[in-house]
This record gives C-alpha cells, sequence and structure tokens, in this order.
C-alpha cells in the first residue's frame, strides 16, 4: 500500500533516474567509481555517510573546508570525514551534511552535481523517500545587476544568458531543455530563516554564463565583444526581467535536480559588484571576506531550520 512517504517519493521523476546503471551498482553488480570525487561504492566511507540530509556546493575549496568545521564545532565536534581526493574538488562530510566545492562553471560543476547524485543514490539504497528528502544548495558568489555589492541573492529561476533555460547538444535528439525554476518555498523558507539577520537580501532571477568575460558582457577581458551600448542594453534587458545577480552554474544547478524531481533546493549568492556600474572587482580582500561570509550565514541560518 502507498503510504504518504512512498507519494511524497512517488514525486521523483523515476523515468528520468538512470535506473539500468545506478540499480546495477545497487545489486553489486558492478562498483561505480566517482571519478573525480576520488572514491568507489564499496568505499568504507559510504557506510559513514548514512544519515545524509543536505549536500552543500560553492566553487572554492577552501570555503567547503571552513563550512564543514563550523559546521562540526556546532554539532559537538562531529567527525570531518575527507575524500581522499582534492585536486579536482573538495569534499567533506560532517553532521549530515556533505560539503562539495565545484569548481567554476557549469562544465566543472556539472561533473560534481552528476557524480554526488549517483552517490547520493546510492548512500540512500535508491529509496526515492530518503532521495528526495535530500536539500541541496549552491553557496556562492555574483555580480549584481542593480542591487549593492554585498547584496544576498536568493534565486527563484535561473536561465542562460539569453533568459533562456539550461540546454545540452544530446546528439540522438538535438537539444535537451531542462526546467530553471527554483522551489518557491525553499526560498522563502531561507529568507524568513534570515529575519533576525541585518543582511540585505532580496529574491529574483539569475543569470548562469559560460564565460566570466564574454558571455557576461564584460568589457574589461583580453578579448572583448560588446561594447558599452551593448552591455548596457543587455544588463537593463536583464534588470526589466527582474534577474538580480549573474554567476555561472545555477541554471545547470537548478536544470539537473528539477530533472530528478528534488524537491528542495536553494542557491544563495553573495554580490561581489553592481554590474551596472562597472566590470572589475574592486572590494578590499577583507570586504570580499565579509560577502563571502553572509551567504554562510544565510545557508547555514536556514540548514538550522532542517536538521
Ligand atoms: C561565481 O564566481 C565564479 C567566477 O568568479 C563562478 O564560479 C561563479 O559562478
Ligand atoms: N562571479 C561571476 O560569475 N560574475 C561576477 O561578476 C562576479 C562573480
Amino acid at each position: 500500500p502507498l503510504t504518504n512517504l512512498s507519494l511524497i517519493g512517488a514525486l521523483m521523476k523515476s523515468e528520468h533516474i538512470n535506473h539500468t546503471f545506478l540499480d546495477s551498482v545497487l545489486s553489486g553488480e558492478q562498483v561505480d567509481s566517482y571519478y573525480h570525487l576520488g572514491i568507489t561504492s564499496d568505499d568504507p566511507l559510504i557506510e559513514k555517510m548514512r544519515e545524509l540530509k543536505a549536500v552543500i556546493m560553492g566553487g572554492s575549496g577552501t570555503r567547503i573546508n571552513e563550512f564543514a568545521r563550523s559546521w562540526s564545532s556546532e554539532h559537538e565536534d562531529a567527525e570531518i570525514h575527507r575524500f581522499p581526493k582534492e585536486d579536482r574538488f573538495v569534499i567533506r562530510y560532517t553532521a549530515g551534511v556533505l560539503f562539495v566545492s565545484h569548481g567554476m562553471g557549469m562544465p566543472s560543476a556539472s561533473i560534481a552535481v552528476q557524480e554526488v547524485m549517483r552517490l547520493v543514490y546510492f548512500i540512500h539504497r535508491g529509496s526515492l523517500d530518503r532521495i528526495s528528502e535530500v536539500f541541496w544548495a549552491r553557496v556562492g558568489t555574483s555580480g549584481g545587476v542593480g542591487v549593492p555589492s554585498g547584496t544576498i541573492v536568493v534565486t527563484t529561476e535561473a536561465l542562460m544568458p539569453d533568459l533562456k533555460p539550461y540546454r545540452v547538444f544530446d546528439g540522438g535528439k538535438g537539444t535537451t531543455w531542462f526546467e530553471s525554476s527554483f522551489p518557491v518555498e525553499t526560498a522563502e523558507a531561507i529568507v524568513k530563516a534570515n529575519g533576525e539577520e541585518e543582511i540585505p537580501i532580496t529574491v529574483g532571477k539569475t543569470v548562469a554564463t559560460n564565460e566570466f568575460f564574454l558571455e557576461q558582457f564584460r568589457l574589461d577581458g583580453a578579448i572583448v565583444l560588446a561594447n558599452l551600448d551593448r552591455k548596457m542594453e543587455w544588463l537593463t534587458w536583464l534588470s526589466e526581467n527582474n534577474v538580480r545577480n549573474i554567476e555561472m552554474e545555477g541554471a545547470m544547478f537548478a536544470g539537473y535536480l528539477n530533472y530528478w524531481g528534488f524537491r528542495s533546493f536553494a542557491m544563495v549568492c553573495t554580490t561581489m559588484l553592481n554590474r551596472l556600474e562597472g566590470d572589475q572587482v574592486t572590494a578590499t580582500a577583507s570586504q570580499l571576506q565579509a560577502f563571502n561570509e553572509r551567504s554562510g550565514t544565510v545557508i547555514f541560518n536556514y540548514l538550522r531550520t532542517i536538521i
């Protein structure tokens, strides 16, 4: 009989999960090698992570380390399990949370997301109920569109620079398009969890690009394609369409998590500059550090409400 839980689980799009491969790993027919993460599905580390409830991702390995330390110290110094390989991604598990760095840009981050999705499937033994309860977040930096630097943007939808969703060339069928929205309830709950903080926080759309300079219409690259008029035209168009910030991973992140039917995921980015005022990130190191800390504070305040 269907219980409430299995109904929730059924919301995961089973037909979009690669059962052929993943279930053969579960049944022990083959061992999965999470190549870029540096572990395999028969690693003893898997047993330590059965209580996994959240995956927190961010671009930089240093930040991931800091997040893990601080989450551990809030949880009676819970043991921090380090993944052995660190030359691609830095990964730590502690007190129910997997902290994963993803590098810069969607090609890099998509590798981390795909391998971690596979890992989550295996950790929770293919139970769609348990898998769908895992909360995912990307905590990052971005360029603001009409918001002051240091503003936190909680993303409602992440699109490519043409304001269309993430898509990939898929050989056989041509192009596969992915759903770009973030769950509204999660975004609202994150804002609510930070009601007491004096942090400027806004919700809005995000643009994710495949290039920091050219696709963000910067005029300070070694190569430049836009001019000032074209850049301002693009930024104004984004602003009129309720885009609040620009970064390099969100459209893929939302797309892949939506594809499997995860219910709860979010992106929280701090803005390092206001792109309507320039291209160069000129804030001092201590300002940037303070801006970065804000996004960590915002996600931790939410994590405490769910774990
Ligand atoms: C934000 O910052 C990085 C580029 O500086 C990139 O990973 C992103 O999305
Ligand atoms: N990250 C980006 O992708 N763009 C910016 O302008 C700043 C940070």
